[in-house]
């Protein structure tokens, strides 16, 4: 039996160091690496059955092309790759020669790896000239509010949350989507800390925690305010780090103490006493830390919430220990060689549009004549690691946009997923287990080495490789295009980390990044000012408000309106989005449907049971689902857990038939979380 180092390549913050056992070719089980400290041996539950997925009976293992319609009831042939390719690229030829910029690459995290991610196919797009992709369906508003408050995405080091005396968990369900992190919160409960989780919905991490509450969903901002408040009113800020390390406090105060506990109670849902003793705990908890997640940006003002959020460590100077202040994301401590792995000098035409991923179902839309650098009439949608029929947002217009017979579409895929449906061919793509990657983190703070532990399965193969073959067969001569997967893995870090020897990333598996553990204990923010910039010049050059501020949802939830719900739509624990929902062994006896959380008030009136089935409509659409009453939502908010097919789904959608293409206050994301419904009774059972 042999072993084989890799890494998780999921859209996770924890990316874990994995261990597969191959025995004759096959690779049997796969493991945590107890030697990579972030790993500890362990896995989540999902992909422990990582090599269910890559065998699985419906694991796309040849080219196809598709005959008759487009959509889910699709029908497919196989064909030779040199079919594919050939096909394809004429395809691409005769319309670039036209104009490149109606030809779309959209891709986003299906693998996290700086390999099979954007390189190869980076350097394709990019020579070829065709419209860019704005990928801004995650973590884009809360990036730029780190940009904006910080300067960059560098937050505490995670494994110092296991010395913290305070932890807030913050619109994060760790267990569910980051349980490395919550094996450190243990490690701090254990010592004493105390933990508050802040989240409209009981998840099990708020179960587990020692407060939990329960706050209206995009009201956080207002939540901060009031604290700040209290810590003013309570003599708790840290005069010295203020004045020495940030910009604009003065003007902050003033906004803030026009939040009292009744006006921020009324806003958020939480009772005064709450707020009180969270601003006390606050106050009175040394070192005091904030675990954020992306899961708190996705409403209209989800950057300001973010903004604010991350205001409170430096106002009580909770930065000067490494085990206070925030962690949203370490992305930013990791030197990525972009220009030497995605080439963006091969572009040497006009700079082409682009297009918002998070808006496509828009962007489809756009009709030939309406051709405009703003907006570019797309004739062809390359597809990799994404899966927008179900994952991106306003899903009938997605849908209905790829059903364009004028559309030329290739998904690169494991699997007929509902984008693969739409397909002129589907490519067999390698998983993890069969490719070489290398990896950041946006949790912790090491590389890590993905080396394949089996040949690829069937014909499949990687991205890397189905680029390659594109580039050639379009006559892209650069040597960059020989590039193997190898080299690549190399060229990610190679000039940026001199000090890392690939020779000991191959033989560990991982390189811890020798970083400061406390990066703003002396201020040294990346911002124009260094300072923690609670007043932005920036934001005030763009004519947006310089301070952090409390933007209420587009679709709040209002008792009297049509659509009186408000609904989110959180990652599920066995589901990593829309991956995993096809695989049998991860599902439990509760998941095996779609189905919606509701309070039993809003049951009650509806007359709606347990396991009913529902329609769940707003103007966009309607989606038919089971139901399951609980107290873990609030009275007025539904939750429809992780992204299942639209084919899974009873009447051939899913949860974002419902969700809108509005955006964030910064950096055009998607509103996901903001989102009204009404919920009906189909039958009982
Ligand atoms: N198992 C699993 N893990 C995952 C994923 C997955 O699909 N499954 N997805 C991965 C990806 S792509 C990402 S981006 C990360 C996301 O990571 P997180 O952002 O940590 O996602 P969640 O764990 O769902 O936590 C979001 C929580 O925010 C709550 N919430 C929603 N709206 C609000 C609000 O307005 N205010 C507050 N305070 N809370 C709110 C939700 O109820 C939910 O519990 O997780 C990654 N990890
Ligand atoms: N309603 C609602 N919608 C959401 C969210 C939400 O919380 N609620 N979350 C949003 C967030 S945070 C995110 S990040 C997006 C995620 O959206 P996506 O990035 O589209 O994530 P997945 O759904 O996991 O789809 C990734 C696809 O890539 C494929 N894939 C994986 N590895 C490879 C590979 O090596 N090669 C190829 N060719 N394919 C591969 C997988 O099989 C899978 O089908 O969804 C967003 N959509
Ligand atoms: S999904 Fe996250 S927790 Fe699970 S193995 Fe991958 S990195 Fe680790
Ligand atoms: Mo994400």
């Amino acid at each position: 039996m042999q072993q084989i180092i890799g890494a998780c390549p999921h859209d996770c913050p924890d990316t874990c160091s994995i261990l597969t056992e191959v025995e004759g070719g096959r690779a049997i089980k796969v493991r945590g690496n107890p030697a990579h400290p972030q790993t500890a041996g362990v896995l989540c539950n999902k992909v422990s059955k990582y090599t269910n997925r890559t065998y699985a009976s419906d694991r796309l293992l040849q080219p196809l092309k598709r005959i008759g319609p487009k959509g889910p009831n699709a029908k497919f042939e196989s064909v030779s790759w040199e079919q594919a390719i050939s096909d394809i690229a004429e395809k691409l030829k005769a319309i670039s020669r036209v104009d490149p910029t109606h030809i779309l690459p959209y891709s986003y995290a299906g693998t996290m790896g700086k390999v099979q991610g954007e390189s190869i196919s980076s350097r394709f797009f990019n020579k070829l000239g065709a419209t860019q992709l704005e990928r801004t369906i995650c973590s884009s508003a809360g990036t730029q509010a780190l940009n904006y408050s910080m300067g960059g995405k560098v937050g505490m080091k995670v494994e110092q949350f296991a010395n913290s005396k305070l932890i807030i968990i913050w619109g994060s369900n760790s267990i569910t989507s980051n349980l490395h992190f919550w094996r450190y919160a243990n490690q701090a409960k254990a010592n004493g800390a105390k933990l508050i989780c802040i989240d409209p919905r009981r998840t099990e991490t708020a179960e587990k925690c020692d407060v939990h509450l329960s706050i209206v969903p995009g009201t956080d901002a207002a939540l901060v305010f009031a604290i700040i408040r209290e810590l003013v009113l309570k003599n708790a800020v840290d005069l010295d780090y203020l004045e020495k390390y940030t910009l604009g406090w003065d003007l902050l105060k003033e906004r803030a103490m026009q939040w009292t506990l009744d006006k921020a109670s009324k806003v958020c849902g939480l009772t005064e006493l709450e707020i009180s003793n969270l601003a006390h705990d606050y106050a009175t908890t040394k070192p005091a830390a904030i675990r954020l997640n992306y899961g708190i940006q996705r409403s209209k003002g989800g950057g300001n919430a973010v903004r604010a959020i991350v205001s409170l460590p430096a106002i009580i100077g909770a930065w000067r220990s490494p085990a206070g202040g925030a962690l949203l994301a370490n992305s930013g401590r990791f030197p990525t060689d972009i220009q030497t792995l995605q080439r963006p000098d091969l572009l040497t035409g006009p700079t082409p549009p682009t297009v918002n991923m998070s808006t496509i179902g828009q962007a489809l839309h756009v009709k030939s004549h309406q051709h405009s650098h703003s907006t570019p009439h797309i004739k062809a949608v390359i597809v990799y690691n994404s899966n927008p029929v179900a994952v991106a947002p306003d899903s009938s217009k997605v849908a209905s946009g790829f059903a364009r017979s004028d559309l030329f579409t290739v998904v690169l895929e494991h699997f007929q997923t509902d984008t693969a449906d739409y397909a002129d061919y589907v490519l067999p793509a390698t998983t993890q287990l069969e490719h070489w990657d290398i990896h950041s983190s946006y949790g912790h703070t090491d590389v890590l080495i993905n080396k394949p532990a089996i040949s690829p399965v069937g014909q499949c193969k990687p991205n890397t490789q189905i680029f390659r073959e594109l580039a050639q067969a379009l006559g892209f001569d650069d040597p960059c295009f020989k590039d193997d997967d190898q080299a690549l893995c190399r060229q990610a870090f190679e000039k940026t980390l001199p000090r890392m020897s690939f020779e000991t990333l191959l033989n560990k598996g991982y390189y811890e990044l020798d970083v400061p553990d406390a990066p703003y204990a002396s201020g040294n923010f990346g911002t124009p000012s260094k300072r923690f910039e609670f007043y932005s010049e920036r934001l005030a050059e763009l004519g947006l408000d310089p301070l952090p501020t409390y933007i209420p949802n587009y679709e709040p939830a209002n008792p009297g309106a049509k659509y009186p719900l408000a609904m989110i739509s959180p990652p599920a624990r066995n589901f990593l989005n829309s991956s995993f929902v096809n695989v049998d062994a991860i599902h439990t006896s509760t998941s095996k449907s779609p189905y919606i959380e509701i309070h039993p008030k809003d049951a009650k009136e509806r007359g709606v049971e347990m396991d009913s089935m529902v329609e769940v409509f707003n103007e966009r659409g309607s989606y038919h689902c089971k139901v399951e009453i609980t107290q873990r939502t609030r009275p007025g908010l539904i939750v429809g857990l992780g992204i299942w097919w639209r084919k899974q789904g009873l009447n051939g959608t899913n949860i974002n038939e419902l969700t809108s293409q509005e955006l964030t206050d910064f950096g055009n994301g998607p509103t996901f979380y903001d989102c009204s419904v009404q919920v009906r009774l189909l039958n009982s059972k």
